[in-house]
């Protein structure tokens, strides 16, 4: 069960956690026509910070710009309620879901004055594919669902209607005794995870697909500005199932899932079936980021 906190914060007021509520008829629910976003607060050094929050608001607004949703609020007005909805609920580390969604009114595909409306949640949320997952790494099924085709759901919207083939790819990994799953593109190269863009590593060399069919994740940026600062290339190219399996080391990236070694695909073991050197020092310096460590990037913490 989600760990709940006191309050949420919808369409500009705070409601009380089990008062946030919509109509069965609400247009979303039944099209999964929305836009969110997945974002963690961290404690740091005498408090807390919201890491990456002002791109985490920005690609919102360019996911609902994508679908042409208009949302009622403006980007500083959903970056404070943000950092309100974790002062209010006094968490220390959290993960944070706004939600933008088509309200109740008419039904059917074409609504067009159906509320636009936003909800912001927090509540603790631990490691997305476990402590151990994190230490040791994964264990990972190439799907037989193929990620979303570019001109099927529009991959740079973070849509709730996307994560059906999440969902689809990630429940028959978990079914077939996997930790997570990954997805191939439409032309078969590696996309993505269901909720999570990849790394792998190969003769020292960083490679991680282009933005084509993945979402533009904000740790994937992260990630590649970390690895560069450490003297680490990292390119974007696409690459196949099978350069996947011949790796040194691979890696999932992503809010919920931080930086999650793979340790084995498709019954394959992945360089020495542990989190490489390379996975390792950059899952390191991630953290540190996140917590305000080191010299770190303080332009990426916004305080609580
Ligand atoms: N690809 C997909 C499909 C995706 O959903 C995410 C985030 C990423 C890549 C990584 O993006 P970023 O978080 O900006 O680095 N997935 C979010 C939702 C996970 C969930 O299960 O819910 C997340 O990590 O918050």
């Amino acid at each position: 069960m989600i760990q709940e906190a006191s309050k949420i914060w919808m369409d500009g007021n705070f409601l009380p956690w089990s008062e946030a509520n919509v109509h069965v008829l609400t247009n979303t629910l039944h099209y999964g026509m929305g836009v969110f976003e997945g974002i963690r607060c961290y404690e740091i050094n005498g408090g807390s910070a919201v890491f990456r929050l002002q791109e985490h608001v920005d690609r919102l607004f360019a996911s609902a710009h994508i679908m042409q949703m208009e949302i009622p609020y403006g980007n500083r007005e959903i970056f404070e309620a943000i950092i309100e909805t974790v002062r209010v609920n006094q968490l220390k580390e959290c993960y944070i879901r706004p939600l933008v969604f088509v309200g109740y009114g008419d039904m059917g595909l074409c609504v067009r004055e159906n509320p636009v409306q936003v909800a912001i949640a927090a509540w603790p949320w631990g490691t997305y594919l476990g402590e151990e997952g994190l230490k040791k790494g994964i264990r990972v099924m190439v799907s037989s669902y193929t990620r979303t085709h570019v001109n099927t759901a529009m991959t740079k919207a973070k849509a709730c209607g996307s994560y059906i083939n999440s969902q689809l790819a990630k429940r028959e990994a978990i079914q077939h005794g996997y930790n997570e799953a990954l997805l191939l593109d439409a032309e078969g190269y590696v996309s993505e995870g269901p909720g999570e863009n990849i790394f792998i590593v190969r003769k020292g060399r960083i490679k991680t697909t282009p933005l084509t069919s993945i979402l533009e994740g904000i740790t994937r940026e992260s990630v590649m500005v970390l690895a560069k600062e450490a003297g680490l290339e990292v390119t974007e190219e696409r690459f196949t199932r099978d350069e996947l399996y011949i790796a040194d080391e691979a890696f999932f990236v992503g809010t919920a899932a931080e930086i999650t070694p793979i340790r084995e695909i498709d019954g394959r073991r992945i360089g020495e079936g542990k989190p490489g050197p390379i996975t390792q020092q950059i899952q390191k310096s991630y953290f540190d980021a996140v917590h305000g460590k080191g010299n770190g990037h303080p332009e990426w913490l916004a305080k609580v």
